[in-house]
């Protein structure tokens, strides 16, 4: 199996129209979408998440604003995806992300960024858990697989 990262396409993502966009980039750079779920994040899983940041200044608004309307929560697949992701998000506030990235393309803000990607492999499979139980995450073929992952040797 093929690296898996999670992505949460945050509520000003949602409330800005701006999901198909932001699923678009992904599928169109070829990550296989395993897992999906639009929900409301409680403010108690949303502590959880963003549990290293406990105790900094910005930390109870983060929480207010992932927990105040629906996600769009996503697991996605390929070789490589959670760095891939992070550098598509692009830097963390809309202010200084480069254009071209989402964050750089679609956000000015100083605190809202429209969408989360986990930073690291243990990240990612801690964060997965949090939001999908293993029956919830479809392990199936790509039809174009050899043209999305083909390595020319
Ligand atoms: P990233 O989302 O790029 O991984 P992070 O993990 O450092 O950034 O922070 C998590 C979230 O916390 C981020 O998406 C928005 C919020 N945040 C970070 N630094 C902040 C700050 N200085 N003021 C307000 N919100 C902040
Ligand atoms: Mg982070």
């Amino acid at each position: 199996m093929a690296e898996r990262t999670l992505i949460i396409i945050k509520p000003d993502g949602i409330q800005r129209h701006l999901a198909g966009e932001i699923i678009g980039r992904f599928e169109k750079k070829g990550f296989k979408l395993v897992a999906a779920k639009f929900m409301q994040i409680s403010e108690e899983l949303a502590r959880r998440l963003y549990a290293v940041h406990k105790g900094k200044p910005f930390f109870e608004g983060l929480v207010k604003y992932l927990s105040s309307a629906p996600a769009l929560i996503m697991v996605l697949e390929a070789e490589g995806v959670i760095d891939m992701v992070r550098k598509m998000l692009g830097a963390t506030f809309g202010y200084d992300a480069e254009p071209g990235t989402i964050r750089g393309d679609f956000s000015s803000s100083r605190g809202y960024n429209l969408i989360h990607g986990a930073d690291s492999p243990e990240s990612a499979e801690r964060e997965i858990k949090l939001f999908f139980s293993p029956d919830e995450i479809i392990d199936y073929e790509l039809a174009d697989a050899d043209w999305l992952y083909g390595k020319n040797d």
